[in-house]
């Protein structure tokens, strides 16, 4: 196909990427950025008051739009823009919780010897999720606990009533919220499903109403399936201790049988990495001419494995058709989430074999070799011996050189132990940090990249601008691995932040940017500022704690479901690109400012990557002011009758 030319650089801040751009340019190869310049937003959906949950229409309405009051059944804009924003939260808190199941399951078959490949690694988290799930743990082995634990927690998706046992581990003064609001959630599904029934159509019509029944599904998410996923994942295949590691396209090689795993379960991965280790795979490899077998990782399943086993990032969303373009990749294998269909073509482009592996994805063009938990060794090695047989058909080869280090693997409980020391680990150095002024807050950088905006770009200026003015910033999901390409998750980062959080950082000897995981991870920082309050010094709630987040290149239901629950925890949260409620001036209204009334904190929109860091910054000192912590003072020591005061669990 004959494209026309792009302008790279106005399309994104990654050289590897831009380099790769005009290579697909020039070959006729089209990519989602080749697209998006093609296809013009509908405005109506941009501002989500499309309806389309009947055949009465489908509405376009606006309170923009002279004409286009309501839709044929009457609905408001506010109305329809509250149930499209209500959808996308079910669809996010239903792609988390489905890996999260899918994660439960295999946890049980791995706890009953069923799995081969698995094992439970973390005996110690696996102890302490148990005490906290009430279960008795006394004279029973790793495996028989872990059932217990694991069937406890997968009953939870299907449980009707009574309360998700973490929502117990959010700050008392938080739960006290929820329970006053009615939505604590019942069961994870339950609330799924409830959402879709509310949002069909003739059902409920009032936008605040509606978007109560969106926290509670957001809270199904948060405290509920992604957390789930993390802490079984983390049970699974160990919790992540900070590793160094390598990211963007240039850790292809061109000697070496290049595998990328693509999507968001670790299950299959898991399986490849140690499969890519087996001798007789290699012996193969090195019979087909090359060096060796590399894998790497696209997107969420790359910071799984990033984060427990060091394995290089080729890249984030964005990427995944440009590191076929490199013609250096001899498979892809994909599962769920975030997964282009264009792969199919662009892969047929160059030699790459497309592998789709889950019972719930298939992609035209692509081979379909399902895993579960049973077969996982045998599809991770057949996928490994095709792509060391497809080897020798490589074609011409251009792979960027760039190649980033990054540090990764901050977990909840690295921060705890890295902060405290190996004799106190706890959150009271970051506390008595905040409080006397060296970091002024904490922001979550997170969620997808888009090529409606400059890709990388926002992530990168934000977090920039939010260090050098000692904001410690927390990334996950593709953000990042974008500012992993920019050398922002290596302690030496610490060159660039304000002189307090520098000061801190070379202490500790951490980055200024710590890499918290996978977008489900965002639980990670659920459970952070939760420990932050219950720290003491920081006020009661997440709402008053220094802390906000945004995601300014989001793309996915997820990232919407994910700033529900920030926002519904008590955490402001900004986004960029363009915002699905703008189409109404009551919802939006409602998002920005009214629904503080309820949870404490706002969603707003920033388009401007500069004015987002700003607006997060007067956010941050605004809590700082409530807190009485806005000029430098001393420390104030907490007794032990304080603290516990302050206990929230
Ligand atoms: Ni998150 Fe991960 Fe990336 Fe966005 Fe997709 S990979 S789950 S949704 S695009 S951050």
């Amino acid at each position: 196909m004959k494209l026309k030319a792009v302008n790279e650089k106005a399309l994104t801040n990654c050289s590897a990427s831009q380099q790769m751009l005009a290579k697909t340019t020039r070959e006729g190869v089209e990519t989602a950025f080749h697209r998006a310049l093609k296809k013009k937003p509908c405005p109506y959906g941009v501002g989500g008051t499309c309806c389309r949950i009947c055949y009465m229409g489908p509405c376009r309405v606006s309170d923009n739009a002279p004409g286009a009051a309501t839709g044929v059944c009457g609905a408001t804009a506010e109305t329809i823009s509250a149930r499209n924003f209500g959808r996308m939260i079910a669809a996010g808190a239903a792609a988390h919780s489905d890996h999260a199941r899918e994660v439960a399951l295999t946890f049980l078959a791995a706890a009953r010897g069923e799995a081969p490949g698995f094992e439970i690694r973390d005996e110690e988290k696996l102890r302490a999720v148990a005490a906290e799930l009430g279960i008795e743990a006394a004279g029973k082995n790793k495996n028989r606990l872990a059932e217990e634990v694991g069937l406890k927690l997968l009953a939870e998706f299907g449980q009707q009533e009574g309360e998700l046992h973490f929502i117990r581990r959010a700050p008392a003064k938080r739960q006290e919220v929820w329970q006053r609001l009615g939505v604590v959630p019942r069961g994870i599904d339950r609330e799924i499903v409830e959402m879709m029934h509310r949002t069909s159509v003739g059902v409920d019509q009032e936008y605040v109403h509606l978007m109560l029944h969106g926290m509670r599904t957001s809270l199904a998410d948060g405290w509920g399936g992604s957390m789930i996923a993390t802490e079984l994942q983390d049970i699974l295949f160990g919790t992540p201790v900070p590793i160094r590691a390598k990211v963007n396209l240039g850790v292809l090689k061109a000697d070496q049988v290049n595998i990328i795993v693509h999507g968001h379960e670790p299950l299959l991965p898991e399986l490849m990495v140690a499969a890519a280790k087996d001798e007789e795979l290699l012996l193969a490899a090195r019979g087909v001419g090359a060096n060796g077998i590399n894998i790497a990782g696209i997107c969420c399943t790359a910071n799984e494995i990033l984060m427990r086993k060091g394995v290089p990032v080729a890249g984030s969303v964005l990427q995944q058709e440009l590191a076929i373009a490199t013609g250096a990749v001899d498979a892809m294998v994909v599962d769920v989430q975030c997964v282009m269909q264009g792969l199919g073509t662009v892969a047929r482009c160059y030699h790459t074999e497309l592998f789709t592996t889950s019972s719930r994805a298939q992609i035209p063009g692509a081979i379909h070799l399902e895993f579960n938990h049973e077969n996982g060794f045998e599809v991770a090695r057949e996928i490994i011996r095709r792509a060391i047989a497809n080897f020798p058909k490589r074609r011409a080869v251009e792979i960027p050189t760039e190649e980033v280090d990054l540090v990764a693997g901050f977990s909840h409980e690295t921060i705890n132990y890295m902060l405290g020391g190996r004799f106190r680990a706890s959150y009271r150095p970051l506390n008595d940090n905040i409080i006397n002024g060296r970091i002024r807050g904490v922001a979550a950088v997170v969620g997808c990249s888009n090529p409606r905006v400059r890709f990388g770009d926002l992530h990168t200026t934000i977090v920039r601008e939010l260090i050098a003015n000692n904001v410690l910033v927390l990334v996950t999901g593709c953000a990042a691995i974008n500012c992993a390409k920019e050398g922002l998750l290596i302690p030496e980062a610490a060159e660039l932040a304000g002189s307090g959080l520098r000061e801190v950082c070379e202490a500790v000897g951490m980055p200024p940017v710590l890499h918290c995981g996978s977008c489900v991870d965002n639980s990670r920082l659920l459970v952070a500022g939760t420990a932050i309050v219950k720290e003491g010094g920081l006020g009661e709630d997440l709402s008053e704690v220094p802390v906000c987040g945004c995601a300014p290149e989001w793309m996915s239901e997820k990232a919407i479901c994910i700033g529900q629950y920030f926002v519904t925890s008590g955490v402001t949260v900004g986004f960029g690109v363009a915002f699905p409620s703008t189409g109404s001036e009551k919802f939006s209204d409602y998002l920005f400012g009214g629904i503080k009334e309820h949870v404490g904190a706002t969603w707003f929109f920033e388009p401007d990557p500069m004015a987002m860091a700003r607006q997060i910054i007067t956010i941050l000192d605004e809590k700082r002011k409530a807190l009485g912590i806005d000029v430098a003072r001393e420390r104030v020591l907490y007794d032990m009758e304080m603290r516990r005061k302050l206990e929230v669990v």
